[in-house]
């Protein structure tokens, strides 16, 4: 697997969705404010699902924006291209999205009272979503090769860079009260339960029906029904959705249908490895 793409401080990003002027406007120039949101994940995390969930608490559980504006616009990449212009139109508070690594993100965050949303998804079906994904994407040069998938997953040479790194750089800041970690399968078992904690650390006070319009409308089936919720104004010289679903099935575990038991066993010992200086424990790492 590879794709057009260069070096940012370490870190490795698309020729077609950023750039050296992106990147440096996010980190150095680009104005947070302390009502600011920010959807923080590593790729195929779960990231447009709290797109969808946090618009909905935004709006008390109203739907019509979620069914009007596409996802890409109602909580735009602060890292893409295409930020500047998008950031100019968003309302107050704004929900703003990445998939940076703490160290490359927008400087002027550490004084604001600007909160963040990190949600993590078990590695190894994130390295199962992204093996599909990339056959969308235009400027991916994908293959069928599964373990190419895991190699390049454990090498870091994705774009945004190693999962273990992303996630060590944002676990320095857990202890913080304007951060907030959730992970994909909690959202799965308990959406309801995961909506009220959002709506707690926002400040938000949503009725019971409410919440409950929050929950139904980010449901995996409404979204799919939703042609707002999975890029489907994306030009497919981007994202060809001929070639695979956005919303492709939305479960936990789909990874035991694809790695083998030698996989499993040398991405554990990988895992172990790089993630023991975390002191941190994951329902997965149980199963
Ligand atoms: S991206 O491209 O990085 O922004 O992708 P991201 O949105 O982070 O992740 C895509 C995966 O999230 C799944 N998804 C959902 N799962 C359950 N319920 C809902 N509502 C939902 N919405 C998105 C999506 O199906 C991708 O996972 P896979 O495993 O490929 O199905």
């Amino acid at each position: 697997m590879s794709f057009e793409q260069f070096m940012y401080k370490g870190v490795r990003f698309s020729t077609k969705i950023h750039s050296e002027d992106s990147l440096s406007f996010e980190e150095n120039e680009f104005e947070v404010f302390d009502d600011d949101v920010f959807n923080i994940t590593y790729p195929k995390s779960g990231t447009n699902w709290m797109i969808e969930i946090l618009n909905l608490i935004k709006h008390n559980g109203d739907a019509t924006i979620s069914q009007t504006v596409p996802i890409n616009q109602r909580s735009p990449w602060c890292e893409a291209i295409t930020f500047k212009d998008q950031v100019a139109k968003l309302t107050h508070p704004r929900f703003i999205t990445s998939h940076l690594p703490y160290h490359l993100f927008a400087k002027s965050f550490s004084t604001s009272k600007a909160k963040i949303i990190y949600t993590i998804r078990n590695p190894k079906d994130i390295i199962v979503s992204l093996f599909y994904f990339v056959k969308t994407l235009s400027f991916f040069k994908a293959n069928n090769n599964f373990q190419d998938s895991i190699d390049y997953f454990l090498q870091g040479k994705g774009m945004y860079g190693s999962w273990f790194d992303h996630i060590k750089s944002w676990m320095q800041i857990k202890g913080d009260s304007r951060f907030f970690f959730i992970t994909y399968e909690e959202l799965l078992k308990d959406r309801r339960g995961s909506v009220v904690r959002l709506c707690k650390f926002l400040g938000k006070e949503l009725t019971d029906a409410q919440i409950d319009s929050v929950v139904e409308h980010s449901s995996f089936n409404s979204m799919k029904e939703n042609k707002m919720s999975y890029w489907s104004d994306v030009k497919s010289e981007i994202v060809d959705q001929t070639k695979g679903s956005f919303l492709r099935k939305g479960v936990s575990g789909d990874w035991k249908n694809h790695f083998t038991v030698a996989q499993s066993e040398h991405f554990d010992k990988v895992y172990q490895e790089r993630m023991k200086d975390l002191n941190m424990s994951f329902y997965w790492e149980q199963e």
